[in-house]
């Protein structure tokens, strides 16, 4: 398909916004010299600007943009959870920057009629890439807004056909211990492994996510392409997946098996459901630098109105 719709927008007017809250980031990274405060993160100071990655072609705008400041991108690129690179917030921007992602195709089996395997380069193409500016909320209490660009993962879904035998969707990240060095050190179950309930992963405000800022997505957030679910903690948003089956079962998932009592299989986002080392009604949000403190935290992350029907009658405290 040669002729691509002008109607597309461009990412750079779609994240104008964006721009416009890194130069205050700037300028408030300058409030830190004069107060000869320390940066939050040393690594902040060498990141990048976006620019650097291919921008996402035939850009959409959408319906879904809260009505939040948009964290900077250095935050959002160099204050990663990638245990597959290493510990430590800083560690993957900087242990990732070789990861090979292409070529990458996703593997979908279980209970479908349409088992088969698709090409990144076809999920890029072949879906309308949408901008979704989320909250994005991490089980460690804090939380940041990420202009990610994406389509619904139902769409891909779909095209599989599952059986009525399909309650769960089931993900699994890459494992190559030669790609992903701390394959061979951590003690994780490895793959990297998540799941969804079969209407939690078919409903609109669940995406795969191809980038952010207008561009592919930086290996360290997940390249080439990870979940996002905006109402659970960030830990289900499974990065650099390479394959999903449909399940008639829960399936065990890598946080839930580790520890089970801090980490649950609907790990939805619960201002009443403290992890059991500290509240979960409070949050910090990241980027607002020195003057900004704590913010309370909404249930189901301020997606009540969407999703908390899926939920009725389950007891959230045991179903955490
Ligand atoms: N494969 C894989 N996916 C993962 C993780 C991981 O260690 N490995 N960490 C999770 C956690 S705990 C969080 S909070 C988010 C962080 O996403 P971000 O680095 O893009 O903010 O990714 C999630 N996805
Ligand atoms: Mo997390």
């Amino acid at each position: 398909m040669l002729i691509r719709k002008t109607s597309g927008i461009r990412s750079s007017e779609i994240t104008s916004q964006s721009i416009f809250n890194q130069r205050r980031e700037f300028l408030k990274s300058g409030i830190y010299a004069f107060a000869g405060l320390a940066m939050p993160d040393l690594a902040l100071a060498l990141a990048d600007k976006p620019g650097k990655l291919k921008p996402i072609a035939n850009l959409h705008p959408s319906k879904y943009r809260v009505d939040a400041e948009v964290t900077d991108y250095k935050w959002i690129t160099t204050y990663n959870n990638f245990t597959e690179f290493g510990h430590g917030k800083s560690t993957p921007a900087k242990t990732a920057r070789k990861f090979k992602t292409r070529p990458w195709t996703v593997e979908v089996d279980g209970e479908c009629e349409k088992p088969g395997k698709i090409d990144i380069e076809e999920i890029l193409s072949s879906f309308t890439q949408e901008e979704r500016i989320y909250r994005f909320r991490c089980v460690e209490a804090w939380s940041m807004v990420v202009p990610w660009v994406g389509f619904p993962l139902g769409d891909l879904l779909k095209q599989f056909k599952p059986t009525s035998k399909a309650k769960y969707v089931v993900f699994e990240t890459l494992h190559d211990p030669k790609r992903m060095p701390n394959q061979r050190y951590d003690g994780l179950d490895w793959p990297y492994r998540e799941g969804l309930r079969m209407d939690e992963a078919m409903h609109p405000l669940t995406i795969l996510s191809t980038g952010l800022y207008g561009e592919i997505l930086p290996n360290q957030n997940g390249a080439p392409l990870r979940l996002v679910v905006p109402w659970k903690y960030g830990f289900k948003s499974i990065k650099s997946i390479v394959k999903i089956s449909f399940s008639e079962k829960q399936p065990p998932t890598t946080w839930n098996g580790k520890a089970p009592d801090e980490y649950g299989f609907f790990a939805n986002v619960n201002p009443k459901v403290d992890h059991p080392r500290w509240s979960q009604a409070k949050h910090r949000v990241l980027g607002g630098g020195i003057f900004s403190g704590r913010e309370k935290t909404r249930m189901f992350n301020g997606y009540a109105d969407e999703v908390a029907s899926l939920y009725r009658g389950m007891n959230l405290k045991n179903n955490f």
